[in-house]
């Protein structure tokens, strides 16, 4: 009872972070983008960031990271501004990370503790909390001696971080518990891994295309999913929606929808985990099969924020990501998101204003929120996937029902007629699909 009044008297005040950046090799424009990027990751966890400090030196310092000047200059700056925690923008090796905290008295994390705390607070289902949980405990086991943080509580994130006078308590915590509850996360996730599996291969035995949303968090895919669902979702639309929110890993699972446009080919659309620069190996092995879920896709949407001025090198950590994950080889459109900002910042800067929504080529330039954008979207779509297609003429008997209605949610049809020996339908077939229906082939 004691501890749990502990807790909520803790929860009650916000933490305070102060950010810590060395730059050893990066450019400087590399290196504030990075700095601003670790800001954001730590405004997801609601830590409010109260400075931020950074260094130039050819090599990290091998005990401290930093050179012991700033080490003294942060000691000095914490009761100053109150903080609860220093926050590395790289990964610092646990021996590091020991001595700052001895040094500082204060818990450290880095990057990567940082990333997995927010997958650990976002994580809903049983498999993503799981995969958290096995990310977690990996990178804990070599900081086990003198660890401070909370990072092994279970669902993370739920309490604060920083949590002084705990690091007694975690060293009980044992090495051989740790690998024991990793093996048995193992056996579970594998479970849970064969259940995906048929479900999967139930997906791609069905008709439809399969699209995947893919790019960089907080691009909008998600917006993009529900978009398409409230105006081509059919029934219950509105529970088929997944969450979107302005913040970094809004999503962590991967959910497949069905998107009917009247007209059009229907397609089965999947949204799942964003991308982002220097993604925590820990992470990347744990999430590895709800991140390889784009390599089972027919065509991948890359989705940008077109209104971020740092795109460009959005597009290529997702480039790098798909290669990583092998799905390299799959077609992909690229399709540059929130335009709308962009007119908007075009107006206010009186510089010629983009037509939105515009498609050319491979490329669409949409705001996920309009109609008239999903609808271009969409247009593209059914280009990409009609290339290769012909225009084909089946007579289908009516013992062959199923046949039709395997064509019709794959395909667009252009015509269909009942005539005594069977029904006529003019459609555009793929040419897998041509070469499967040869013998219904008319004229
Ligand atoms: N103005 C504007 N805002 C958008 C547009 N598309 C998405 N957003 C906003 O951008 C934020 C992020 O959108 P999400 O759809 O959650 O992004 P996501 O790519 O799914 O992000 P993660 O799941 O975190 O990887 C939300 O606040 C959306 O409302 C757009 O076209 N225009
Ligand atoms: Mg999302």
């Amino acid at each position: 009872m004691k501890n749990e009044m502990h807790q909520i008297v803790q929860d009650t005040k916000q933490i305070r972070a102060i950010l810590v950046g060395l730059n050893t090799n990066k450019s400087d424009d590399e290196f504030e983008r990075s700095m601003k990027e670790l800001k954001e990751l730590t405004k997801a966890l609601d830590i409010e960031v109260v400075g931020i400090t950074t260094q130039n030196l050819p090599a990290p310092d091998r005990s401290t990271y930093i050179g012991s000047g700033k080490v003294e200059e942060i000691k000095a700056s914490l009761d100053v501004f109150d903080a609860d925690i220093i926050i590395f923008n790289d990964d610092i090796s646990p021996m590091q990370i020991r001595n700052l905290e001895k040094i500082l008295d204060t818990e450290v994390i880095d990057r990567t503790g940082l990333i997995l705390q927010i997958f650990a607070k976002r994580a809903k289902t049983r498999e993503s909390r799981l995969q958290v949980e096995y990310a977690q405990l990996q990178y804990m086991l070599p900081r086990l001696v003198g660890m401070r943080s909370s990072l092994s509580r279970q669902g993370g994130g739920s309490g604060r971080l920083s949590n002084k006078g705990s690091g007694e308590k975690q060293l009980e915590l044992d090495r051989r518990r740790i690998e024991h509850r990793m093996s048995e996360l193992r056996r579970e996730l594998e479970d849970v891994e064969k259940e995906r599996d048929t479900q999967r291969n139930r997906r791609l035995s069905s008709p439809e295309p399969k699209i995947s949303l893919v790019g960089y968090t907080n691009a909008g895919k998600s917006t993009v999913m529900n978009n398409l669902l409230s105006f081509y979702g059919g029934d219950n639309s509105e529970e088929k929606k997944v969450l979107e929110k302005d913040m970094l890993f809004a999503t962590l699972d991967t959910s497949v929808r069905r998107i009917a446009a009247p007209g059009r080919r229907p397609f089965l659309l999947t949204d799942t985990v964003g991308f982002i620069s220097e993604l925590p190996h820990t992470l990347v092995k744990a999430f590895r099969s709800t991140l390889e879920e784009a390599k089972y896709a027919d065509l991948i949407l890359e989705i940008i924020d077109f209104s971020d001025p740092e795109y460009r090198h959005h597009m290529e950590v997702t480039k790098e990501t798909l290669a990583e994950i092998g799905a390299g080889d799959i077609p992909i459109l690229y399709i540059f998101n929130k335009s709308d900002l962009v007119q908007n910042q075009q107006k206010e800067a009186s510089q010629l204003v983009m037509e939105v929504p515009r498609a050319v080529d491979d490329r669409a330039y949409i705001c996920a929120k309009s109609k008239e954008s999903l609808d271009a979207l969409i247009g593209l779509i059914e280009e990409t996937l009609k290339q290769g297609d012909t225009l084909c003429t089946l007579l289908l008997p009516y013992s062959e029902g199923g046949i039709l209605n395997t064509i019709t949610a794959s395909s667009v049809i252009e015509s269909t007629e009942y005539l005594p020996e069977g029904v006529k339908i003019v459609a555009h077939l793929s040419a897998k699909n041509v070469a499967k229906y040869k013998k219904y082939l008319a004229e």
